[in-house]
């Protein structure tokens, strides 16, 4: 239900409402009148606006009661407070690498951050060719001081758990995922859509084969049950604003406890898909270079946090410091089984996500960068097969290495 006193924000309501916010105002400088109002919106859910005063910026995000980009389908407005919600809970962690919440409105459910313009869009600029060789690593060490930090591994259960109950309700926007990213893929579904006819072949064998169907099931109980840490939720190259020298993730709406490889694995797929899209031998060089530095980055990052934690006597109860202080072989081995792990879930968790975006409701703009529709259905069919295999069986490809290894021959 909205809320009386919700209503969508037009530029000039914008205005009003950064006017009547003294520390807003005055960080824009100037009165309403010379405060440029941009919109930007660009992901699939709520409106953006950038504001430029003559002392600095802001940007102004607002929740829709239905999906921007298809106003039939409704939706509870609740997902900026999760948003505020899961920066609060990270920012003390990755500080540099988020934005800082500088308000947010119950009532309208509006959220102000910290402008960042002059920073590009990750995936926009991947497609025009850029690189950024500091942003996977920058995600990598993202991810681990996000979800380190917000596990049990480093909090005693009660804080974790007070920490993480509210976010186990943002219902709205999990069950995006469950149905989007881990369900309708894989069955006859009217959201979905693909290149047809050149992949129907293609979606018919992946529907058909049960290993898929088995390890998607897997993966959907994984999601669900595993509630390792604070998740951002929907990691995707969308969701990550860069310059030369600063990365910063955006869009914590879809934060939910759950397991670590699911931010890793839709990282690692939209990296996956930007290969398989690119079509440069350069752009194909720096994004199997952008899996190798976003894993190394990750894991020594996430091993650092840990053992950092038990070696102070300040870790949580998951692998309590007690029994691990004074054994660092059997630390080790437990690190690096928990880490094996993840990584098994960041391969699968990739490969969902490169069929959802190639074959469900919400597709990504990689290969709008082929113009040629036969190349363009070639690389799909690629990407997609190799997901494929990623499902079916997962112990031929155990680890990140050996998943670059295969991509690499595979889009050669
Ligand atoms: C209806 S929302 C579709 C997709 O957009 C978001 O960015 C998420 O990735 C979601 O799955
Ligand atoms: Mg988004």
């Amino acid at each position: 239900m909205i809320r009386p006193a919700y209503r969508t924000l037009d530029p000039a309501g914008i205005r009003a409402f950064l006017a009547a916010q003294p520390a807003l105002a005055e960080r824009l400088g100037g009165s309403r009148a010379d405060w440029r109002v941009r919109e930007v919106s660009d992901g699939n859910l709520n409106n953006v606006f950038l504001i430029d005063g003559p002392a600095g910026g802001v940007c102004f995000k607002q929740s829709l009661p239905h999906v921007r980009v298809d106003p039939d389908w409704k939706m509870p407005l609740d997902r900026t407070a999760f948003e505020a919600a899961y920066l609060r809970a990270v920012r003390p962690h990755v500080s540099d690498l988020t934005t800082e919440l500088l308000h947010f409105d119950p009532d309208l459910f509006a959220l102000v951050v910290e402008s960042l313009d002059g920073h590009v869009v990750l995936r926009h600029g991947l497609m025009q060719g850029g690189d950024w060789p500091e942003a996977a690593a920058a995600i990598g060490r993202f991810v681990a001081r996000a979800t380190f930090p917000t596990s049990p591994l480093a909090l005693p259960f009660e804080q974790a758990s007070a920490l993480l109950a509210p976010f186990a309700r943002n219902h709205t926007l999990t069950r995006i995922t469950v149905d989007l990213v881990l369900t309708d893929p894989y069955h006859a579904h009217p959201r979905n859509h693909w290149l047809s006819p050149e992949l129907d072949a293609t979606v018919a064998d992946l529907r058909a084969d049960p290993a898929v169907r088995r390890r998607a099931g897997q993966m959907q109980a994984r999601f669900l049950t595993c509630r390792q840490a604070l998740l951002h939720g929907d990691l995707h190259t969308g969701s990550i604003m860069v310059a030369a020298h600063d990365t910063r993730v955006i869009d914590g709406e879809f934060a939910l406890p759950g397991p670590i490889g699911f931010d890793c694995g839709l990282f690692v797929g939209n990296l996956l898909m930007h290969l398989f899209a690119t079509p440069t031998p350069e752009g194909r060089t720096r994004a199997l270079r952008d899996i190798a530095q976003f894993w190394t980055h990750f894991r020594r990052d996430f091993i650092t946090l840990w053992t950092d934690a038990i070696t102070r006597g300040r870790s949580g109860d998951a692998y309590a410091a007690p029994l691990f202080r004074d054994d660092p072989a059997s630390l080790r081995q437990v690190q690096d089984q928990f880490l094996a792990d993840i990584e098994a879930d960041t391969i699968a968790f990739a490969a969902l996500e490169i069929i959802r975006r190639l074959t469900g409701y919400a597709h990504v703009a990689d290969f709008d960068a082929l113009p040629d529709r036969t190349v363009r259905a070639a690389r799909q069919q690629a990407v997609l097969r190799l997901a494929r295999d990623l499902l079916a069986d997962p112990t031929h490809i155990p680890t990140i290495a050996a998943l670059s290894a295969l991509a690499a021959a595979r889009v050669a």
